[in-house]
């Protein structure tokens, strides 16, 4: 059995640890320099209350994708997590200090981008994570645990925003009342996704549920997209929250914590790149989801937003942050793009239109 688990918490000091890595809002990441490289992850039991649930889906799901892409002639130690097991043949380490820790293989030759340099990369992601739900189409999604509950369940996530409004345990929604108006007045569109679920108008389906472009990882040689990782959250869900949370992160001109909102603006070009690879690698697509694309980016735009703002107002006890303000400066270039999203409806149906010829 394979000892490196062991030898890396022995000799890596977690807590004062210099090679942190990447920029996720969740789990503590670490690369170890090492003959190959790994990557060490202590799991954000805040969020995931259950890692041990967690893990077992990650295994699953991981076991799973290396089997058909070995069977389609690709390396699945390149397009998949490989998770490295511990010297007792478990997923994750239970450490006395009660964290949990996960180590997999670092994918080399291929990077992870926490901004969209061209609409290429849009392209390439899309068919990446398209493709991601097409391998996992099969899947028994009545194996997989719901880490997060009610993830992208817009409703509730406005419950959760109430909530936070009523403690005010930070003392600070007075500071965004022009903010949290702009949750408020846009909650007749919670239900739409959730509803079209309930009724079976739209398939349930095992998706990624967090699709920023930072968890897709694109080759160095060719751009393609190589490997989607950051697995926490895959459980069954609607293929538009893929789709609306890609196009909320990557069809942005600027950073998703950008102070200056003048440079913040959504962008057709990357929203026609995106979209376009999408279609192309699920050509399974119903009218009906066809028919929500862009409905979806706004809403999920708006979600992830309300979830800033509720965080901000909680005292950031949810996402990492950088500065007093973070989550805030973060809740308003999300509204900014709903705003913007609003404003181009027409236009971007138009575009999914043409796209798929209808
Ligand atoms: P979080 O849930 O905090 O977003 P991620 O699993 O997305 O954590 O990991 C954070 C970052 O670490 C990613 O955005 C990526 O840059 C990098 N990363 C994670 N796993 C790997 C891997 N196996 N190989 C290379 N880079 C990785
Ligand atoms: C978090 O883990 P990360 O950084 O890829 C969050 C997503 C948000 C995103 C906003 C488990 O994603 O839901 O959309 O931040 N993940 C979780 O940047 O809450
Ligand atoms: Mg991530």
């Amino acid at each position: 059995m394979d000892t490196r688990f062991y030898e890396i918490l022995r000799h890596f000091d977690i807590s004062l640890d210099p090679a942190a890595y990447g920029n996720g809002h969740i789990n503590d990441t670490y690369i170890v320099y090492s003959q190959p490289n790994y990557i060490l992850q202590r799991i954000n039991k805040n969020v995931f209350k259950n890692p041990p649930a967690v893990m077992e889906n990650i295994k699953g799901v991981t076991e799973f994708l290396r089997k058909k892409i070995a069977a389609e002639g690709g390396d699945p130690d390149r397009e998949t997590l490989t998770l490295i097991p511990t010297v007792d043949g478990e997923s994750y380490y239970h450490h006395t200090d009660g964290e949990y820790y996960r180590v997999y293989k670092f994918i080399e030759g291929a990077t992870s981008y926490d901004l969209v340099e061209n609409p290429m990369q849009l392209y390439h992601a899309a068919k990446a994570f398209g493709k991601f739900q097409n391998m996992l189409a099969d899947y028994p999604a009545d194996t997989l645990h719901e880490t997060i509950v009610d993830f992208h369940n817009t409703r509730a996530r406005y419950d959760q925003f109430r909530t936070a409004l009523k403690n005010n345990a930070s003392g600070r929604a007075d500071n965004c009342r022009e903010e949290i108006d702009f949750v408020l007045a846009r909650e007749k569109d919670a239900g739409v996704i959730v509803d079209a679920l309930a009724d079976g108008s739209i398939p349930l389906r095992v998706t990624h549920n967090d699709t920023k472009l930072n968890n897709v990882l694109l080759d160095d040689r060719t751009g393609e997209g190589v490997c989607v990782i950051d697995l926490d959250t895959v459980m069954p869900g609607s293929l538009l929250y893929d789709y609306g949370d890609a196009l909320r992160f990557g069809g942005s001109s600027g950073a998703e914590d950008e102070r200056d909102l003048s440079k913040i603006w959504f962008d057709t070009e990357k929203f026609t790149a995106f979209t376009r690879g999408f279609l192309e690698a699920l050509p399974s697509i119903t009218d009906k989801e066809r028919a929500l694309l862009p409905f979806s980016i706004k809403l999920m735009t708006l979600e992830c937003g309300a979830r800033f703002l509720a965080d901000y107002i909680n005292g950031d006890v949810y996402f990492k942050t950088h500065s007093e303000d973070h989550n805030l400066v973060r809740a308003r270039t999300q509204f900014k793009l709903v705003k913007e999203i609003e404003d181009k409806m027409d236009e971007l149906n138009g575009i999914v239109a043409e796209i798929a010829g209808k």
